[in-house]
């Protein structure tokens, strides 16, 4: 197969990096379905000590699937830290495309190959519940109203343009991750992705969004809190009134 028929085509080998933390019940799903869907790419999991267990079936599916990484940490520090770790580990193994996936199975597999396709005319490509085409299942009213309020105040307050600022299904092409200072992001949960969703605005480069059906988990807990949505708020606010995002657009 030559490189331009890769999923990541001339971009170089692609990462799927799927943060886990108590996923026992979704994480060999998840990457089985991976596997289906991308047979070329590899799998990162990025395990926060998960205590029922999750790191141990990580280990065991690694064992039997070569395309199957593990990066063990050392307890729950947050989504921020762990997506920063496993970007890390692929740029140093030279992958040209890192992918961001839930294990929840709220990120369709089957919604990588359009994803894919769309980066070599793109810096960052968002799997995105909000443009058109794009939907939403079995969310409850609540949840999606918080979701829909987040992105409308990210439109507010930073003026970046991007309907789904929040989404954390995403391909990155490495030279993107290598331009926004990574050691410079300590943001966590959705404002994480708000984070360097800005940085990469505010680096000139592009974002294409694509549409996806985003699913609620069927098994597991969700680790949304009061606090990862304050967080987000918080900092928002306070780049808004720094004029970051429009500064950015300005440029
Ligand atoms: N490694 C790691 N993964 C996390 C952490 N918090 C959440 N995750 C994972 O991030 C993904 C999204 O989390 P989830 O709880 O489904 O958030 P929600 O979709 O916003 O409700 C899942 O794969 C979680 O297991 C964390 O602190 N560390
Ligand atoms: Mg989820």
């Amino acid at each position: 197969m030559n490189a331009s028929e890769r999923p990541g085509g001339a971009l170089g080998p692609v990462a799927v990096i799927i943060p886990t933390y108590n996923e026992r019940d979704n994480i060999e799903l998840i990457v089985s379905r991976v596997r289906t869907s991308v047979p070329d790419a590899d799998i990162l999991i990025v395990d926060d000590n998960s205590p029922d267990g999750t790191g141990d079936i990580a280990d065991k599916l690694a064992a039997n699937d070569q395309s199957v990484h593990v990066l063990h940490r050392q307890g729950k520090s947050g989504l921020g830290v762990a997506y920063i770790a496993g970007f890390r580990w692929a740029l140093e193994h030279d992958y040209g495309v890192l992918v961001e996936m839930d294990a929840d199975g709220s990120h369709d597999p089957a919604d990588l190959p359009a994803m894919l396709a769309a980066l070599p005319s793109a810096d960052l490509v968002i799997g995105s519940r909000y443009v058109p085409g794009g939907t939403v299942v079995n969310w409850p009213k609540s949840r999606e109203f918080l979701s829909r309020g987040a992105n409308l105040y990210v439109k507010l307050m930073l003026g970046i343009g991007v309907r789904d600022a929040t989404g954390g299904y995403r391909a990155y092409r490495a030279d993107t991750l290598r331009a926004i200072a990574l050691d410079q992001v300590d943001s966590q949960g959705y404002c994480f992705q708000i984070d360097l969703t800005l940085r990469t605005v505010e680096q000139r480069l592009k974002v294409a969004e694509v549409p996806i059906t985003f699913t609620e988990r069927a098994r597991g807990a969700s680790k949304m809190s009061r606090s990862i949505v304050l967080e987000a708020l918080w900092r928002v606010t306070q780049w808004g009134l720094s004029g970051r995002g429009r500064r950015a657009r300005r440029r």
